[in-house]
C-alpha cells in the first residue's frame, strides 16, 4: 500500500474519470484489466458503453472481462505493443485521418516519427503481433473517425523493457489524432497503489523532491536545504530494482522498508532472498508479519489506513482526506509518526541550521505536515486540510488557496510547450519462447487479491472465493499436455519452478499462461526475471519464457470460471 520508493507506474492521467466517462466518444483500453484492477472506473466505462454507445477497443493478450463490452478486441502477443501501435498509426496516416491542424500548431518532430511509422505496414505488424490485418483496419477506422477518444493503460503497457517507449508511443497516437487537451480524450495511465500518485508527488522517487523538483537542480536543492536546514545530496539516488542487486555489489548495507513486501513482489524471488540474507541491517515497517519480515532485524508496527488520518492522492491527481475510524492495536503507530521519531533521533546534533523553518521534525498531526507541503510543493500549494474537510474536490496543480484545481492537463499547451513526437521502433521482449521454454508467461493480479496477499490472504471470505494460486492455460494447450481439468501443473522458467492448480480457460490464447503473485507457495515471481526498462527501471514482469508440465491429481475439481 505505501510503496514509497517504488519504480512502478509512470505519469499521471491527463483527464479525470468523470470527464472521460461523460465525454469520450471512443475509448482505447490497452494493457489494463480495468474491471478487476480498477473496478470503480471499470464500472464507469461499462456504463458509458451501455448508456452512451461509446466505442470501446480493448487491446490485451487475454480475453479479459471488459472485452464483453468492446466493439473490438485486439489480442496481440505479449510484448508487441510498439508494433501494434505503429501499425495502427500507419493506417491512420495512410487514410489521412490524422489531425493536421493539431500536429501543425501543437507538436514537433512529426516528420521523423512518420518515417518510422511508415516502416510498419499492416502485414508486417500482423506477423509480429498476431493481430489480423482486418482488425487493424477496423481499429484504425474507429480511432480516426470517432472523436474524442480517451486512451487508458496500466501495467500491461509499462512492465516491459520497452515500458517507457510504449507510453511515448501512446502519446504519439493521441497527438496524431488531436486528442490531447480536450475533454473526453488524453493519455491516462491508471495508477495502481491507492497512494502511489501521492508518494511520487511528494518525492518518493530517487530523482526528485516534492512536486517533481529535480534533485540535480541547484535551485531546487538550495530551496530544500534552506527549508530543512540540512545539506542534501546533489545526485540522483537508486530505485528499488537497483538497490536489491546493490546489496550484493556492496553498495547498500542497510534497508528501511515501509509497506513493501519484496519477497512477494520483486522479480526473481530466489535472488531477492539472497539479497535480503546478505544485507547487514533490515528495518521493516509493516502492519503484518509479512513474508519479508523473516529477513528483518527490527519490525516496527505501522497503523493501517483505517487507524490514521491523512490524505491519499488518487490516479487522477485528486487529493482525498481519510479519517481515523478505529484505534491502532498495541504499539502500532501511524507511519508518519514513526518516521518522525526516527528522524529526530537520527538528526540529533546534526542539523546545521536549526532555525530553518522545517528543521525540527515537530509535527503534531498530518495537518502540520500538509502545511509544509503547501509551502514547498507548488502544485499542492492550495490543497489544505481545511479545504478538503469542507468538501472541495481538488486535483493538482492547485497553486494557491483560491485556485479551483485542474481537472484536465495540457489545455491549450503542453508543459514543455510543443508536444514532441518520438519515433519508436519495435524491440522484442528479453525472453522469447524456445524449444525448452515454449510458453510465454505473463503475470498480474486477480480481482480478489492484493499483490503479495498479506492483507487479502488474512480475510476468510476472500479465501473462500479464491483460496489458492491458479495458472490460466488455454484448453487447446491443456488437452495437448493431457490436462483434463483436475490436475496440477508445474511451471518452470530459467530461474525457478512453481506448482499450482490449472484454470483451463479461453481467457488466455494458446501458447500463453497467466500466473499471479498472491500466494507464497506458488508465486509467479519465483519465475520472473529482473530485466529492466532502462529509463523507468521497471522489471519486465509481463513476459517470461516457461515450460509447463502436468504433475498429478488434485482433490477437488478445477473451476472453469472463478
Ligand atoms: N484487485 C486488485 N486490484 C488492484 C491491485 C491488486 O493487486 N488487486 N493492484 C493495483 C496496482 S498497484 C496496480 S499497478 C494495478 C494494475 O492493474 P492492471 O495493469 O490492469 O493489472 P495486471 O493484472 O498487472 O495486468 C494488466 C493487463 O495487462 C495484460 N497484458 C499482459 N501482457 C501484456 C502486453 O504485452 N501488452 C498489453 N497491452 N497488455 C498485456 C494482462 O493480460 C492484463 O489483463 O492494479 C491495482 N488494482
Ligand atoms: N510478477 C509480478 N510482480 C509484480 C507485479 C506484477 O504485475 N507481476 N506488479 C508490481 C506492482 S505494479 C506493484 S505496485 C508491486 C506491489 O508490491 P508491494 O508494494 O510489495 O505489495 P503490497 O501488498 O501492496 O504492499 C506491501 C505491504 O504493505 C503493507 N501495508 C499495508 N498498509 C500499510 C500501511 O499503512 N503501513 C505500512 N507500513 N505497511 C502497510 C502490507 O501488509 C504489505 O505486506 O508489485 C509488483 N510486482
Ligand atoms: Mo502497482
Amino acid at each position: 500500500m505505501a510503496g514509497l520508493a517504488t519504480a512502478f507506474g509512470s505519469g499521471a492521467m491527463t483527464n479525470s474519470m468523470d470527464d472521460i466517462a461523460a465525454n469520450a466518444q471512443a475509448m482505447f483500453v490497452i494493457g489494463s484489466n480495468t474491471t478487476e484492477q480498477h473496478p470503480v472506473f471499470g464500472t464507469m466505462i461499462r456504463r458509458a458503453v451501455r448508456q452512451r454507445g461509446v466505442k470501446l477497443i480493448v487491446a490485451d493478450p487475454r480475453r479479459i472481462d471488459l472485452v464483453d463490452f468492446a466493439v473490438l478486441h485486439l489480442q496481440q502477443k505479449p510484448g508487441t505493443d510498439i508494433a501494434l501501435l505503429n501499425g495502427l498509426m500507419y493506417i491512420i496516416l495512410e487514410k489521412g485521418w490524422e489531425d493536421k491542424e493539431f500536429i501543425a500548431a501543437r507538436t514537433e518532430g512529426f516528420e521523423a516519427f512518420k518515417e518510422t511509422v511508415m516502416r510498419y505496414p499492416p502485414e508486417k505488424v500482423s506477423e509480429i503481433t498476431g493481430v489480423p490485418v482486418e482488425k487493424l483496419y477496423q481499429a484504425a477506422e474507429i480511432m480516426g473517425t470517432v472523436k474524442p477518444m480517451a486512451v487508458m493503460w496500466a501495467m500491461g503497457i509499462t512492465q516491459h523493457i520497452i515500458g517507457t517507449q510504449n507510453v511515448l508511443n501512446l502519446a504519439n497516437l493521441q497527438m496524431l489524432l488531436g486528442n490531447m487537451g480536450v475533454p473526453g480524450g488524453g493519455t491516462n495511465p491508471l495508477r495502481g497503489q491507492n497512494n502511489v500518485q501521492g508518494a511520487c508527488d511528494l518525492g518518493g522517487l530517487p530523482n526528485v523532491y516534492p512536486a517533481y523538483q529535480k534533485v540535480t537542480s541547484e535551485e531546487a536543492r538550495k530551496k530544500f536545504e534552506a527549508a530543512w536546514g540540512v545539506p542534501l545530496a546533489p545526485h540522483v539516488g537508486m530505485t528499488v530494482t537497483e538497490m536489491m542487486p546493490g546489496i550484493l555489489e556492496g553498495k547498500i548495507h542497510a534497508l528501511y522498508i515501509l509497506g513493501e513486501d519484496p519477497i512477494m513482489s520483486d522479480p526473481h524471488t530466489e535472488h531477492i532472498r539472497e539479497c535480503l540474507e546478505q544485507v547487514d541491517f533490515l528495518l521493516l515497517q509493516e502492519i503484518f508479519p509479512s513474508e519479508t519480515s523473516h529477513y528483518a532485524d527490527i519490525l516496527l508496527p505501522g497503523a493501517t489506513f483505517a487507524e490514521k488520518t491523512g490524505t491519499f492522492t488518487n490516479t487522477e491527481r485528486r487529493v482525498q482526506m481519510v479519517h481515523q475510524a478505529i484505534e491502532p492495536p498495541g504499539e502500532a503507530r501511524p507511519d508518519w509518526w514513526i518516521t518522525m521519531e526516527l528522524a529526530k533521533r537520527l538528526l540529533e546534533g546534526r542539523v546545521l541550521a536549526p532555525d530553518a523553518p522545517y528543521a525540527s521534525w515537530e509535527y503534531s498531526s498530518t495537518r502540520d505536515i500538509m502545511k509544509e507541503i503547501n509551502a514547498l510543493a507548488p502544485s499542492y500549494g492550495g490543497i489544505t486540510h481545511e479545504r478538503l474537510e469542507a468538501g472541495e474536490r481538488l486535483q493538482w496543480p492547485c497553486p494557491d488557496e483560491n485556485h479551483p484545481g485542474t481537472p484536465i492537463l495540457h489545455v491549450g499547451k503542453f508543459a514543455r510547450g510543443l508536444g514532441k513526437f518520438h519515433p519508436i521502433e519495435h524491440i522484442p521482449p528479453a525472453e522469447e519462447p524456445t524449444d525448452d521454454y515454449p510458453f510465454v508467461m505473463s503475470t498480474g493480479r486477480v480481482l480478489y487479491h492484493w499483490h503479495g496477499g498479506e492483507m487479502t490472504r488474512r480475510a476468510k471470505g476472500i479465501m473462500q472465493v479464491y483460496g489458492q494460486a491458479l495458472i490460466e492455460i488455454n484448453p487447446e494447450d491443456a488437452e495437448r499436455l493431457g490436462l483434463d481439468g483436475g490436475k496440477r501443473v508445474r511451471v518452470t522458467s530459467r530461474r525457478g519452478s512453481i506448482e499450482a492448480e490449472a484454470w483451463v480457460t479461453e481467457r488466455v490464447p494458446p501458447g500463453m499462461v497467466y500466473a499471479n503473485f498472491h500466494f507464497p507457495d506458488a508465486s509467479a515471481n519465483e519465475l520472473t526475471q529482473a530485466v529492466l526498462d532502462p529509463v523507468a527501471k521497471i522489471p519486465e514482469y509481463k513476459v517470461t519464457a516457461v515450460k509447463v508440465e502436468v504433475v498429478g491429481e488434485t482433490a477437488g475439481a478445477t473451476r472453469s470460471k472463478v
